[in-house]
């Protein structure tokens, strides 16, 4: 667990901070019951994410990976937002300039009640076509036929999430460089820092602070890392 001393300098430091850029992944879910995809209990133990995370995946079996995202869907639905999301509500509230970038598709941070989020590998919530340019949110925990078809031109709809080799959002990501290269402190939490191009972002930043259970590729490149629960780590920050 990080000591009082690392707690106080990083808590100072933020206070200090006329702008502030957060950076999260699923660690900071993790305490809300919903699996990581990397480490002990990860998603990626049981399941393999060519099979389920990548567009080759859906246009194989769009059903088996419609499945999954509806098991996924089912497990947030049943959750909330846990201390380490609300303290970062508390942040912004504390902070003019602050930015929060996700790289969950949860729609945890929105439960809690955080205003400006960049999401910068979609939503589970949504929902869009394969072949023509309609979305929709979509609260769904079952559909009557899988894949659910387009309402627009009957093509199958696929969640509104970023898989592997596909390309973030663009305005979402240039937003997001923007946030962490004027930030004075960019705050990591939660996430392992193995998938690109949002872990380059760490790299953008002039100051890192890193809050994780475990050290990650970038620990010993960050200011200062606090080793512990985000649940427990960013209430103690705010
Ligand atoms: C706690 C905790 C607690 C636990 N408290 N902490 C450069 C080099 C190598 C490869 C590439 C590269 N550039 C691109 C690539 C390829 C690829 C990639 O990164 N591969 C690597 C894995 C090798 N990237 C892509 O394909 C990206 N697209 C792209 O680059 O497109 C190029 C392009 C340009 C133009 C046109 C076309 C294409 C897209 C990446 C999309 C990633 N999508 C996923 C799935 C989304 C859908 C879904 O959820 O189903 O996003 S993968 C998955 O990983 C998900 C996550 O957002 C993402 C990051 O994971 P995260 O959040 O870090 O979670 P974990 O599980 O890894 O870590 C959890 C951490 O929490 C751990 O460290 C724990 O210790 C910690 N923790 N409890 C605090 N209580
Ligand atoms: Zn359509």
């Amino acid at each position: 667990m990080a000591g009082e001393c690392e707690l106080t300098v990083a808590r100072e430091r933020l206070s200090e901070a006329a702008s502030i850029a957060v950076l999260t992944g699923a660690g900071i879910s993790a305490e809300s019951g919903i699996p990581t995809f990397r480490g002990a209990g990860g998603l990626w133990k049981n399941y393999r994410p060519e099979d389920l995370a990548t567009p080759e995946a859906f246009a194989r079996d769009s059903r088996t990976v419609w499945e999954w995202y509806l098991w996924r869907r089912s497990l947030i639905d049943a959750s909330g937002p846990n201390a380490g999301h609300r303290a970062l509500v508390t942040m912004e509230q504390q902070h003019a300039r602050f930015t929060l970038i996700t790289q969950n598709l949860d729609g945890l941070h929105d439960r809690a009640g955080s205003r400006r989020i960049l999401k910068v590998h979609g939503d589970i919530w949504q929902s869009r076509c394969v072949a023509c340019s309609y979305q929709r949110k979509d609260r769904a925990l079952e559909y009557p036929e899988l894949p659910p078809p387009c309402p627009e031109c009957g093509e199958p709809l696929r969640p509104g999430v970023v898989w592997f080799g596909e390309a973030l959002p663009r305005i979402v990501w240039a937003e997001a460089e923007r946030a962490v290269s004027q930030a004075d402190v960019l705050l990591v939490v939660g996430t392992s820092a193995q998938v690109y191009p949002a872990a380059c972002l760490i790299g953008m930043a002039r100051f890192v602070i890193e809050v994780n259970v475990e050290a990650t590729p970038v620990s010993s490149r960050v200011a200062i890392a606090l080793q512990g629960p985000s649940g427990e780590i960013l209430p103690a920050l705010v």
